[in-house]
């Protein structure tokens, strides 16, 4: 019998169907997560790739057209980046190779980086919706409850429209150098950070080293229901940066997750 070879012609009413409803299906099904993270970059999307792993919901909301955040960029452009041994065990649970340098110091490819703890965070099950800004939290007496989100080209154009909020049992603020969400709730409620001085506490000039160390130490909960993680979590309680060397950014994204899933209270 001879094979029918005949395709179906292409119709645009389905493919445009397909994506709104696959697309409104997914959003619907995020706006009661245990979990959202806030930016894309490397600690975030461990943060959520090991929670999603633990059978959370989350979402991971970023702002930009791609993830990956500083990671793209290597050091000033050159696409590598350097990690340490313990950051190297977690590269290498993504699947990500790496390279012996010299004296415990590695190299990774930045794009095989962020494409791989990319890919293995959405197979986990975490949900990431790019091109949405988190312009807001939401919050019942002192405790964050949720985000408030609106499409950055919004915020971008400056146009006037209302967000749209999701509720979420806990949020991770992962924005970088930014710390985005941790500002947030500092105008809403000055003085009553975690912190020394109950105010972000800034970052430092560069010194690698500390930087690394103190990203870990500073993981953790800043505001009843907001962790801060990577980059935000050395800006919010006070440290250095540390330049294009990457082991800090993923071991806090792990540690921010275990954290999290050790607080039984959380979970919608
Ligand atoms: O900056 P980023 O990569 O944060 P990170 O995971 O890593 C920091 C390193 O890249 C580097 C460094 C390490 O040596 O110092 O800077 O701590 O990723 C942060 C992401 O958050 C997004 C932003 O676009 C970026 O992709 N972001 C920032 N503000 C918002 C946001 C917001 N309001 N809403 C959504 N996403």
């Amino acid at each position: 019998m001879a094979e029918n070879t005949e395709v179906a012609p292409l119709n645009e009413r389905i493919i445009t169907r397909a994506i709104i409803e696959r697309y409104m299906a997914r959003l619907l099904d995020c706006i009661d997560l245990d979990v959202a993270v806030v930016g894309g970059g490397p600690a975030g999307l461990v943060a959520a790739h090991d929670l999603a792993v633990a059978r959370r919901k989350v979402a991971l909301f970023e702002r930009k057209l791609s993830i990956g955040g500083g990671m793209w960029g290597g050091g000033m452009m050159f696409n590598e980046i350097v990690v340490q041994d313990a950051g190297r065990g977690v590269l290498e649970r993504f699947g990500v190779r790496t390279e012996p340098y010299q004296d415990g110091y590695y190299t990774a490819d930045s794009v095989e980086a962020v494409t791989c703890l990319g890919a293995q965070t959405v197979q986990a099950g975490a949900r990431i919706f790019n091109l949405i800004s988190v312009e807001d939290v939401s919050v019942r007496e002192d405790r964050v409850t949720g985000l408030v989100l609106n499409w950055t080209a919004v915020a971008q154009s400056g146009l006037h429209v209302d967000p749209l909020a999701v509720d979420a049992g806990a949020v991770i603020d992962a924005t970088g150098h930014d710390t985005a969400v941790v500002h947030m709730i500092e105008r809403a409620r000055p003085g009553s950070l975690n912190t020394a001085s109950g105010r972000i506490e800034g970052q430092g000039p560069l010194w690698a080293d500390r930087a690394e160390q103190t990203t870990l130490e500073n993981t953790g909960e800043v505001y009843p229901g907001v962790y801060v993680a990577g980059m935000s979590a050395n800006t919010t309680f006070g440290s250095y940066r540390m330049g294009p060397v990457f082991g800090g950014m993923l071991l806090s994204g792990e540690k921010v997750a275990r954290q999290i899933l050790e607080r039984g209270d959380i979970r919608r």
